[in-house]
């Protein structure tokens, strides 16, 4: 083993848990909590040899969870296009020419008969994304309608509207809103080239929101827009670091949409993926690791490897908001081929 890998190994034994780097630093007599995962530290689980990393992964992994269990969770657009931000991978922003068509909000009985054919499929879990900023009153009282149906039904939901406003999270929480999506998407190094109609800031701020109605948080990122293996650490960092962090953590890879600026961006090494999703499991050991947007075109042998690194839940259903996603035909097929189940 090399001195690095073992470093690594001696660090996490340490620190199996959230509570890696708890530990006060005693400085001139004040105690001053160091980061969980510094930068540096999750920049060098990525820079480990491919096969220490996974097996790192998969030891994390099978302390905190069922390794052959993975949850099917189905999306649903609510509200489609039109968006006023300029998030450069988004299909859905109002100023990218792309072939989305803007949708008015879904009625009530459309997204409850989605989701009952959702839970027939076998999906445990529904989540409804709208096209927006943020949502505005009106919307949040749909979207309690929705929430209350959907939970009714026996399914886990979660919700991914934008910017919350005080208060928001609160109704959300009270119609049954299990958790809120909302990504901080890259590292902040990386953000300003992405997007600038919001800021990092206002995303924390959102999560604080989330967290402080008791829904559990679901926060991730998007891999592959063009960002180095630095950035991606960075990201895993806000996120791990996050106190405490994300119950749920997407990770998505960009799926390139012609008319949008990051289409055109040169394709990203899949085993760089790869280890993003060994990086979120090990440095969140309980928190569920979704291997989200991407997919289709991911060949069955990256996405083994993705469920090996511990990501342990997939979108399932041929759509996800308003690209293709595997055919669920495809995806049984590959569980059966994998020995894996579905919760
Ligand atoms: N409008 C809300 C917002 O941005 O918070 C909610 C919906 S938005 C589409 C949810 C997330 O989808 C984004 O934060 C981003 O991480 C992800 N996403 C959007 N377009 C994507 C793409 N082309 N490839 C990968 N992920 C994407
Ligand atoms: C998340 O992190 N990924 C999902 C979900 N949260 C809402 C969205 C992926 C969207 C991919 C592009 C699209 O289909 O429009
Ligand atoms: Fe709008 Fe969300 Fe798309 Fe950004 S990611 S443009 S906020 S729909």
């Amino acid at each position: 083993m090399s001195q690095l890998t073992s470093d690594i190994t001696v660090d996490l034994e340490r620190c199996p848990d959230n509570t890696a780097g708890k530990f006060a630093d005693k400085l001139a007599g004040t105690a001053v909590e160091s980061p969980r995962w510094d930068v540096a530290r999750i920049k060098t689980l990525l820079d480990l040899p491919f096969n220490d990393l996974i097996h790192r992964a998969q030891l994390v992994h099978r302390q905190h969870h069922d390794a052959n269990a993975v949850q099917l969770s189905t999306l649903i657009s609510v509200k489609t296009g039109g968006c006023p931000e300029d998030c450069g991978y988004c299909p859905q922003a109002a100023r990218y020419h792309t072939d989305v068509e803007n949708q008015e909000m879904l009625g009530l009985d459309e997204v409850v008969a989605t989701a009952a054919a959702a839970k027939a499929q076998g999906a445990s879990r529904f989540c409804m994304g709208a096209a927006w900023r943020g949502p505005k009153q009106r919307d949040i009282e749909k979207m309690t309608e929705m929430v209350s149906a959907v939970k009714a039904l026996g399914l886990e939901t979660c919700a991914t509207l934008g910017m919350l406003k005080p208060g928001q999270a609160e109704q959300l929480r009270q119609a049954g809103l299990d958790y809120y999506n909302h990504n901080l998407d890259t590292a902040p190094e990386f953000y300003g080239e992405v997007i600038t109609t919001r800021h990092y800031e206002d995303r924390l701020d959102t999560l604080q929101k989330v967290r402080g109605a008791g829904i559990n948080v679901c926060c991730g990122g998007i891999v592959g827009m063009g960002e180095s293996r630095h950035a991606r650490a960075g990201l895993i960092a806000q996120l791990a670091n996050l106190d405490p962090y994300p119950e749920s953590v997407p990770i998505n890879h960009l799926v390139q949409v012609e008319g949008t600026p990051l289409h055109g961006t040169v394709a990203l090494d899949p085993l760089e993926f790869v280890r993003t999703i060994a990086a979120a499991r090990i440095t969140m050991p309980k928190a569920m690791v979704r291997l989200s947007a991407g997919r289709q075109e991911m060949s069955d042998a990256v996405q083994a490897l993705c469920f090996l690194a511990g990501a342990n839940s997939i979108f399932y259903g041929d759509k996800l908001l308003t690209t293709g996603n595997p055919e669920a035909e495809r995806d049984k097929a590959l569980f059966d081929k994998l020995g894996l189940s579905s919760i």
